[in-house]
């Protein structure tokens, strides 16, 4: 017989604010008023990893090159990552989450969802045990981080953001509705930039708008997402806490200090990359079959492009087929390649680290 599940779950989705900012701020306080971002250096063609708050006034944001960033910014700090003291520290946050719950699903190193539903904590109050756990961290590690507390993963992680930074927000069952209904589209997970552009092409900026589309309407065009998008728009999320996921994807990417000029010069160099790719997957235990290869290329103007195939072991054939079609896109100078391997029923924008605390050696 099936278990039934709780009718009701109470789950916490927690988050550190600016997290390896927010570590540089704890390890040298005179910071703490300064624009600060962690990241590489812009004579190196460096990205900022993140910024604290202060930075993001001016505009300052993930995955921006360093020199856009000083250019928004000329006041701005810029220091190099520390991944060893980040690990430390995230080790140091997640025994914290073990007290409060054994379902935890980590998402990052400063991310992970708890499910509270049967916790003896606090008469099973899923805020006051998000309140606690966010004063332990700040107490302990040195650090803020802030909550979202809802029935179901979806709604927590947006509301995570809700009372950004050092904030918490709980959506009670009874407000969901109204609540989702308010949303952007592209706040729906799996729902990435191309989607939320092209639900909104088609007349949905708000989860209201998509609860007035048939399901066969929502199939028709995104296909098996569609019945995803139908029952997210109304806020139904099933999926649960859990601490065993399977892979998604698993991909190796490089930064060149040179731009490579042409074809000849990105094959050799992805050539390099796939090598890594297979000892990467030789090492990750939880990585089975590859469903799709792809190949990613960065161009000196900074717009990007993805090619991929299905192929479970792709041969150098298809690696150059897929580098050739990227290239033809825009022919022009790339200063990074990735490739990698999505895996069977990847969730779009989902891609999970290999081992949260193992060194990355795709880190520089
Ligand atoms: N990170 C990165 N590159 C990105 C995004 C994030 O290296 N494009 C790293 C740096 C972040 C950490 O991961 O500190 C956590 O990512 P988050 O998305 O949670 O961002 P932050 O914690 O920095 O900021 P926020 O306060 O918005 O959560
Ligand atoms: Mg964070």
């Amino acid at each position: 017989m099936a278990a039934t599940p709780p009718v009701q779950r109470k789950i916490i989705h927690i988050d550190c604010d600016c997290f390896y900012a927010s570590v540089e701020m704890r390890d040298d306080p005179s910071l703490r008023d300064k624009p600060v971002a962690v990241g590489g250096r812009p004579e190196s063609r460096g990205v900022v990893a993140t910024c604290n708050y202060a930075a993001r006034a001016f505009g300052v944001r993930s995955a921006m090159a360093s020199s856009q960033a000083l250019k928004r910014c000329p006041t701005l700090v810029l220091l190099p990552p520390r991944f060893e003291v980040y690990r430390a520290v995230s080790r140091q946050i997640h025994a914290i989450y073990a007290d409060y719950a054994t379902l935890i699903e980590p998402l990052s190193l400063d991310e992970a969802y708890l499910d509270v539903s049967a916790s003896p904590h606090h008469q099973g109050s899923a805020s006051r045990i998000a309140a606690e756990i966010r004063a332990r961290i700040a107490a302990e590690v040195g650090i803020t981080a802030s909550a979202g507390i809802a029935a179901n993963k979806f709604i927590a992680k947006v509301a995570s953001d809700w009372n950004k930074p050092n904030g918490q927000f709980v959506v009670r069952p009874r407000d969901a509705d109204a609540f989702v209904a308010a949303l952007p589209v592209g706040k729906l997970f799996g729902v990435g930039k191309v989607t939320a552009a092209k639900l909104n092409e088609l007349g949905a900026q708000t989860c209201a708008d998509l609860r007035d589309w048939p399901l066969a309407k929502l199939v028709q065009h995104f296909g098996r997402f569609g019945q995803r998008l139908f029952e997210l728009c109304r806020g139904i999320d099933e999926r649960p806490v859990s601490n065993d996921q399977p892979r998604r994807s698993l991909s190796v990417e490089t930064t060149y200090v040179r731009d490579l000029a042409d074809l000849a010069a990105c094959w050799t160099e992805l050539q390099a990359l796939i090598d890594d790719l297979h000892q990467r997957q030789g090492k990750a235990r939880d990585a089975g079959r590859p469903h799709k290869a792809f190949v990613k290329l960065r161009f000196d103007d900074f717009s990007h492009t993805t090619v991929e195939c299905i192929s479970s072991a792709p041969d150098a054939s298809i690696w150059q087929a897929l580098l050739q079609e990227g290239w033809q896109r825009r022919q022009r100078p790339v200063r990074l390649l990735g490739v990698g391997f999505r895996y069977e029923d990847e969730a779009p924008g989902a891609a999970r680290q290999l081992n949260l605390f193992a060194p990355d050696p795709s880190e520089p």
